[in-house]
């Protein structure tokens, strides 16, 4: 009689793990003008005139309010444009990232 060995069934999971998301951060200033951060907030994030005008008024009001979350590239990158674009025009606008919990 042949005995044969059971050969034990394993397979190697293959988990990959989701990137982290970071988000964007508004930082209110008392020198932006509101309509200009609106601008940018339409342009950098393709925000409505609403969403924009909500994440602008949260800010103002509370200090922070976070615009969005994204890949940490992206996130960067698109705090760097949209604090240069108030830079160009001579305002202390600001966005900054940092990682979601
Ligand atoms: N506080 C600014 C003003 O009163 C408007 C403003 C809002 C600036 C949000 C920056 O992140 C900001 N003109």
């Amino acid at each position: 009689m042949i005995d044969t060995v059971a050969k034990p069934k394993t397979r190697t999971e293959v988990k990959t793990e989701r990137p982290r998301l970071h988000k964007v951060i508004l930082v209110n200033d008392d020198y932006t003008p509101r309509e200009f951060v609106v601008t940018v907030l339409k342009a950098e994030f393709h925000m409505t005139e609403d969403q924009a005008y909500k994440v602008m008024i949260t800010a103002h009001q509370r200090g922070v309010c976070v615009v969005a979350v994204f890949t940490k590239d992206v996130a960067e990158t698109k705090a760097t444009r949209a604090t240069e674009a108030g830079r160009a025009k001579g305002y202390p606008l600001l966005f900054t990232t940092e990682p979601e919990e």
